[in-house]
């Protein structure tokens, strides 16, 4: 299957796809659409994802929206190297994880909320940052008591969990968060970063 990605390094949500692609060794092309330079509210990109947001994937049968069910989209035409564990009730503790991600921390700050921030409610850059610290150190505080692996979020293998935390973490260090109160995620993350596919899906490379 021929797989196109509407990605943009530093979004954290594509990065999870890219993380994804990488682990089920997937060969896909890319195409940058610049939030910076509002790409993604261009006509052309409208039309094919009317929310406007990264990441899109265009697979054979059509357009793919929502990185959590791209990944879950992937996971079930390419099962192997598995990122939900064959347990139901591990599954839904991964997707747990996951979800406290990609649902509760990373949405408070994406750009389109920090913009009406500062844009349509006029609060400050130093508000506008508090605002991102707060709600990564709320989520993150949780996590650090959910997380059970060693090595990574959830058993022995890299999960759903780790491809969410690995670009929150990302997000966090670019926006100058402390992550020392979470010495658990670092460790974890630590270990994750090491892995080729996520390096290969690191903003730097992309
Ligand atoms: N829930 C969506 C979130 C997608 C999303 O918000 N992407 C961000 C980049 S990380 C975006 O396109 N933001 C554009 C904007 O906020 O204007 C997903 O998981 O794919």
């Amino acid at each position: 299957m021929e797989l196109k990605l509407f990605d943009y390094p530093r979004s954290s949500a594509a990065y999870r796809v890219r993380i994804a692609l990488e682990i089920k060794g997937l060969s896909y092309e890319k195409t940058k659409i610049n939030l910076l330079e509002a790409e993604h509210r261009e006509s052309g990109y409208l039309e094919l994802n009317p929310q406007g947001r990264v990441p899109s994937l265009q697979v054979d049968s059509g357009l793919l929206v929502q990185s959590l069910a791209i990944i879950e989209y992937l996971e079930e035409i390419y099962p192997e190297p598995a990122l939900l564990p064959s347990d139901s009730l591990q599954r839904a503790h991964v997707r747990s994880i996951a979800q406290t991600i990609a649902c509760d921390i990373h949405p408070l700050n994406n750009l389109q909320v920090l913009q009406y921030l500062k844009g349509s409610l006029g609060v400050s850059e130093e508000a506008k940052l508090r605002w991102y610290h707060h709600w990564i150190t709320e989520g993150f505080t949780a996590l650090e008591k959910i997380v059970e692996g060693t090595n990574y979020c959830f058993g022995e293998n890299p999960t759903l969990a780790d491809v969410c935390l690995v670009p929150q973490c990302y997000n966090a260090r670019r926006f100058e968060v402390d992550l020392t109160p979470f010495p658990k995620l670092c460790r974890i993350e630590e270990n994750l970063v090491k892995l080729s596919a996520f390096a290969n899906a690191h903003p730097d490379r992309s």
